[in-house]
């Protein structure tokens, strides 16, 4: 069985238990607690003359503990900046240890796992600590409702008897609704998994020392604008046109959504459906303690307009102060969040994240029915609904309509003298189940089985394995070799950023550039140093700067290990944030979708940050372009998303006049093709395929 950890059961209150952290033998009386942790704190009542509780405690056990945590609830947020307080305060292991078992006894789990999972994400003593995957502690909130019932079942079963819980791939709705075509996208675990752990990454309220990243709030508005991005390639893929953008905050939402999902399968308190058409309302709800009405929204969008617009955002102290091409995206990332470094909460409010709630209590604004939020309203399920896509093309828009105003970038940023990429191609491995790779530029996809083992995630069940299978989007590995010409007469440092983008619209129409960039979705972003003359560049896919691998998905915290256990690999918690490699690629279709693969060598004299150039040996650098590095600031100068963050210098160009000047931009056809068949299973973990039919 796997080691009990804290973060286990997460409704079991546990009477003793061994250390997550020590050796084994450890192990916590909850009522004693070790015996003299430096803050004394003790599960029952503290007798006369005895420390009280901390007060983050106190004012944790104000939210019930069978209730809906989430982070977009302000309230949710200043609780579990007070328990993040508290425990990043604790002087070391024991003392941590101690707190987190009086917490998780004593307040709301799914609050407990959050603020302690951002502590262990930050504390530098718990760094090499692998926390286990999210999946398997919170299946509730990953995995149909039906499954983790039958999960129940078969752990009541001795281990002969269990058997694997198949999840149905199609059991949120059916064709009938034409959005179904991307819940194999939208649900699948390694996105939702990746959306949560980013947001563990970059909490929006947390001790400043934590939530003071480098360039958060257009990390903010970069991750977030390439899952629109990319969301909008799946929708080419099955024929649906781009994301409907919300335009207004009184237009009924069409797109109905029943997530299924159960977090407290005790209480049943599953999330909330939202039927077609539904409409926003004012918000009084006493559960999460927030009242605001759709005027306040309203004030909020045409406050943050006039900054933008003016080129000018009120600061704390009420003045008028610049928003500059330097960090102008980076303050308006956290005005629309709204994170805690939000300059001016009274003039800009909370936009982005009172939509989360505005939305995801639209069935019951005023809570009478006592109804619990909807998915949409919680990061690790919020991506499954439809409506959040309206919702961020929203507030992808307001972003867009800031860099607009910015200067198109000149052909003295755009170029690098000297270096030209004279040819670039990408070549698939052979696909599981065929003789022989496919033809340069074709890009495969296909579906694969996985197994989680969820006993983890299994509250008050007997221990024991207990696996479910899913099924999920999968691409074939591949190699990009990149013909580079060096005619500066010396080596030369480069960064090289690499894009996919649909060549058309969703009716086969060219996009001109000011259009098509918004499509582009980064795949892979490295530096590299190119001999003088003409030499090679190779890159597999499995290296790309936005990924985590398949393993960090779906195994478990002692197998997901890297086998070489290498320093910079064992940094595994912060890694765990990243795009899930399995979806690296948009599903394309059976016909092969045209696409565009962009790729642009930049001076790295240029492009790297002070502190930070450990591209390469440095710690955990996986899934960089997403999620940053842990400790350091964001290593590429370059604003997020460059080249594509800008409008170009001439409003009418399509991509090819764009790069018309540019040696070091190429830009090459390639296709996606999907067959819609299980092509691999890899029921524990092996490394080898195993074609089936299907
Ligand atoms: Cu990640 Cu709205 O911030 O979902």
């Amino acid at each position: 069985p796997p080691p009990e950890l804290l973060s286990n059961r997460e409704r079991e209150v546990v009477d003793s238990l061994p250390s997550r952290f020590g050796p084994p033998t450890t192990t916590v009386a909850v009522a004693g607690l070790p015996a003299e942790p430096s803050t004394p704190v003790s599960l029952v009542p503290p007798a006369p003359g005895e420390p009280p509780l901390p007060d983050a405690i106190l004012n944790a056990r104000e939210l019930p503990r069978l209730a809906n945590f989430s982070v977009f609830v302000p309230w949710h947020r200043r609780l579990a900046g007070g328990l993040i307080e508290l425990f990043m305060a604790a002087g070391d292991e024991e003392e941590l240890r101690s707190l987190a078992v009086a917490v998780h006894g004593l307040c709301n789990p799914q609050l407990f796992v959050y603020a302690l999972s951002v502590a262990l994400l930050h504390r530098p003593d718990m760094r090499d600590l692998a926390l286990p995957s999210f999946v398997s502690t919170m299946p509730g909130r990953f995995l149909a409702s039906d499954a983790i019932r039958r999960a129940y079942l078969e752990a009541n079963l001795t281990d002969t008897q269990r058997e694997v819980v198949l999840i149905p791939r199609n059991w949120t709705a059916n064709d009938e609704e034409p959005e179904h075509r991307l819940a194999y996208w939208r649900e699948d675990v390694g996105i939702n998994v990746h959306h949560w752990h980013w947001h563990l990454v970059y909490p929006s309220q947390a001790p400043r020392a934590i939530v003071q990243k480098d360039r958060r709030g257009e990390m903010f508005y970069y991750m977030h604008q390439q899952i629109i991005a990319r969301y909008n390639f799946e929708r080419f893929s099955v024929g649906l046109g781009r994301v409907r953008r919300l335009g207004s905050f009184r237009e009924p939402l069409r797109e109905g959504y029943y997530a299924k999902l159960t977090p407290n399968i005790a209480r049943d308190l599953g999330y909330a459906g939202r039927p077609d058409n539904a409409t926003i309302s004012n918000v009084s709800r006493e559960l999460e303690r927030v009242f605001l009405d759709i005027s306040d929204l309203e004030r909020w969008e045409t406050r943050i307009f006039d900054a933008i617009h003016s080129g000018e955002y009120i600061n704390a102290r009420g003045e008028r102060t610049p928003l500059t091409e330097e960090t102008g995206i980076d303050i308006l990332g956290d005005i629309v969040e709204a994170s805690v470094l939000t300059p001016n909460p009274n003039i800009y409010g909370d936009l982005h994240n009172m939509l989360h709630f505005f939305i995801g209590t639209c069935h019951d604004p005023t809570g009478k029915h006592q109804e619990q939020i909807q998915a949409v309203t919680e990061p690790a399920t919020a991506m499954r609904d439809p409506v959040f896509y309206l919702m961020h093309a929203y507030i992808d828009d307001i972003f867009r309509e800031y860099k607009n105003t910015l200067q198109p970038y000149s052909e003295a940023q755009l170029g690098l003298p000297g270096v030209a990429l004279t040819a670039m191609s990408v070549q698939t491995s052979t696909v599981p189940g065929e003789q022989a790779p496919p033809a340069p530029g074709v890009l495969r996809t296909f579906l694969q089985e996985s197994d989680i083992e969820l006993s983890r995630g299994l509250d008050f069940a007997p221990r024991g394995p207990t696996l479910v299978r899913v099924q999920h989007l999968q691409n074939a590995p591949f190699d990009y070799t990149f013909s580079v010409q060096n005619a500066t007469g010396a080596a030369k440092r480069v960064t090289v950023r690499v894009f996919l983008a649909p060549q058309t619209d969703e009716r086969g129409i060219p996009l001109r550039f000011a259009d098509h960039r918004n499509y582009f979705v980064e795949v892979d972003k490295f530096v590299a140093t190119v001999a003088p003359g003409a030499s090679e560049l190779k890159r597999s896919s499995a290296q790309s700067s936005i990924t985590i691998p398949w393993e960090q998905t779906f195994r478990d915290v002692d197998t997901n290990r890297p086998p070489d256990n290498t320093p910079q690999q064992q940094d595994f918690s912060f890694c765990s944030c990243g795009w899930p490699q399995h979806m690296l690629l948009p599903r394309g279709n059976a016909e092969g979708l045209p696409c565009v693969l962009f790729a642009m060598l930049t001076d790295y004299e240029l492009d790297k940050v002070e502190g930070s150039e450990s591209q390469e040996g440095g710690r955990c650098k996986a899934a960089v372009s997403f999620c940053g590095l842990r400790d350091k600031r964001f290593p590429d100068r370059r604003p997020m998303g460059f080249p594509f963050d800008r409008l170009p210098r001439n409003a009418d160009h399509y991509l090819r006049q764009f790069m018309a000047a540019l040696d070091n931009m190429r830009a090459v056809d390639v296709t996606v093709q999907f067959t819609n068949r299980v092509l691999l299973r890899r029921l524990d973990g092996a490394a080898e395929a195993t074609p089936v039919t299907s």
